[in-house]
This record gives C-alpha cells, structure tokens and sequence, in this order.
C-alpha cells in the first residue's frame, strides 16, 4: 500500500480489529450495531457501534453471515486488508480490488465497500458540540491480585448541563492481558451528571511475581469535548502470594544496644526488615535486665505490621520520670514472624537516660 505523507492513517489501528472500529468510531455512525448483525455480539458491547460501523463501511464482515468472533486474533495478512480498506474509506474509494488475493470466504473481506446512505448517518452528524471536559478521580489505583475489582471514576467538568460521552480503555504496562480483564468502552453522561464509574478487575492466580501495572486511559470525548488531567492513570495489582517472602523479609533491630530518655517521655526502638513487596508483621516483648517493668519503664508487648513497602518502624516504651531508674537496662526481643524471619539482631538492649 501506498499512501502520501499527508493522509496519514492513525497508529492505533496496528493495535487489533476492535481498535480499529474504536478510531474510526467519528468517521460515520452506525445505523446497525454489530449485536443487531452477528449473535455472538452482545448488545451493549463496547465495541458494538464500532462493528457495526465498520460492517457497513464493508471494512469488516463476520467469520460467517450471523458470528464476528469478537475476541478472535488478527493476524499481519488480516490487518493489511483492514487497513487497506480503511484507507481507501477514508479516501472515498472503493478498496476491493486491495483484496483480490484474499479468499472472499475470510471473514474480514467484504465483497464490496457500500456507501454509507444518508438515512443511515444518524446522531453524529446532527451532534452538537458540548465543551465538556473528562479526567480520572486518580494518576494511580490499586487492588489486590485476589481482591477482584477496582472502580475507575471518571470526572465531568466544564459543560456539564447537556449530555456528552468518553471512551475508555486499558493496556499492559508491566502487566500481562492474564493478569486483569481489558475493559474498554464509551460512557455516556446524562445532563447534569458529573461522575461515571468503570470496573478494572484483578485475576488472582497462584504465581509469585510481584506487582504489576496496568494502563487506564481516556480517549474519543463527543464533539467539543476534550480530555483533562489526569487523562491517563496507573492501576497496580498487588500480589498476594507470600510464600517466598519466609526467606525475603528478615526483621532485626537496628542495633544491639540503644538509649531512651526520660526527658523525651518514652525510649524508641527501631525494628527494620529487608523486603517490602508484601504485608508482614512482628511481636515484640521487653524484658528486665537491671531496670524493672512498670516502675522503671512501662512493659510493652505487641505486634508490629509492616505494609507494603514498609520497611522500618519505631516501636515507643514509655519511661516515667524516675531519678533511680538512669543507668539501669532492660531488653526487647523479636519473636514470631509472620511472612518473613529472625535474624542475629532480635534482641536489643536500652539504657534509660
Ligand atoms: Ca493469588
Ligand atoms: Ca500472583
């Protein structure tokens, strides 16, 4: 295919079959959504306009006369022809003589590219421009592998009195398309609404890897519409398997000998861990040495929790104001780790100042 340096097709529609229809979604309307032609289009879809659109442009037809196979692949043959078609459209020719080579019983050939009559041009070219303006709630989300979905807000602003539309859809960052249901689609706002939610869910599986980040973007907003900031956002899934992190997340203090003072009303331990990709916890215990519990400082017990990318905390023990408890020792020792372990430095010694 040859084209000029002035008509230049968008990139996006290397990106799959359903992208095309989304970028070509401004060019015509559909009289017919694709659920109204193939079966196993689901009314509602989100690319069910686009199909529709792109079936009667004869830029795409089904597997047969009733199926599209919505989530079937494209191959580099198919989406040459595609974008063949596409380009002669765009252009106001006619593309078959482009598929000659391609058996006319493959589902992405059209026998012939029909025009779109004018009865079947409906909302867009009789749309009104609304100057409405889309961004995300957030520049990032999150959501445990296991914790099924997150909800994706989408806020309107500038003209919000009449109704207006954004689409929306997600790609890999350092995610796999395993790792979380695509969701896509046009969200339509009804006069005076100002919110629309979307869902992006996680799928959980037994693997350790660490998180992940996924791409939410916002695109196509109606006519006079623009996208703000933020127009894109990062969801990370959170891993939930911990098992490796036994030998990951060692917790030890920080040193072997410290010092409190009574003058700061408590002595401050601080207990660390190497690695931090996932929740963890440690108890804690004081013990006397030469300093005796709750009258030279406060026995103190308890669990510390370490979140997810936590990786130092100061654990507080009270010291009353006590002129014979200064000089005098007692101990805290580290026991029970959970999704990590003891080292050397489990026990440390304070000395009341
Ligand atoms: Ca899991
Ligand atoms: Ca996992």
């Amino acid at each position: 295919m040859r084209k000029s340096s002035s008509q230049k097709l968008p990139i996006t529609v290397l990106v799959s079959g359903v992208g095309i229809g989304i970028v070509l979604s401004t060019v015509v309307s559909a009289a017919f959504p694709g659920s109204s032609i193939f079966s196993d289009v689901p009314a509602g879809h989100f690319a069910d306009d686009a199909i529709g659109r792109m079936h009667e442009l004869g830029i795409i037809k089904g597997r047969d006369a009733s199926h599209f196979d919505p989530n079937g692949s494209l191959t580099r043959a198919e989406a040459a022809v595609l974008m063949d078609r596409l380009y002669a459209v765009m252009n106001g020719s006619v593309a078959s003589k482009s598929s000659s080579s391609v058996a006319s019983s493959e589902w992405h050939v059209a026998s012939s590219v029909p025009k779109v009559s004018s009865s079947s041009s409906s909302s867009s070219s009789s749309e009104t421009p609304v100057s409405s303006l889309f961004a995300l709630s957030a520049t990032e989300y999150g959501v445990m592998e296991n914790g099924g979905g997150v909800a994706v807000t989408i806020i309107r602003s500038g003209d919000t009195g009449q109704a207006s539309n954004v689409s929306y859809y997600t790609t890999n960052d350092t995610s796999s398309t395993g790792d979380y249901g695509a969701a896509g689609g046009t969200l339509t706002f009804a006069a005076g609404e100002t919110t629309k939610t979307f869902t992006v869910t996680a799928k959980d599986n037994s693997i350790i890897e660490g998180s992940r980040k996924v791409n939410i973007i916002l695109s196509s907003p109606s006519l006079g519409g623009a996208i703000s900031t933020p127009g894109t956002a990062k969801l990370i899934i959170y891993d939930d398997e911990t098992v490796e992190l036994t030998d990951t997340s060692v917790f030890r203090f920080i040193s072997a000998e410290t010092s409190g003072s009574q003058s700061n009303g408590h002595a401050y331990v601080i207990i660390t861990r190497t690695g931090s990709v996932s929740p963890a916890s440690v108890s804690y215990a004081t013990q006397n040495l030469t300093a005796i519990a709750d009258g030279d400082y406060n026995a103190a017990t308890g669990t510390v929790q370490f979140a997810i990318g936590e990786t130092a905390k100061a654990v507080p023990i009270k010291l009353p104001t006590l002129s014979t408890a200064i000089g005098k020792t007692f101990q805290v020792q580290l026991s029970n780790p959970v999704s990590g372990s003891l080292t050397d430095l489990n026990l440390t010694t304070v000395t009341i100042n």
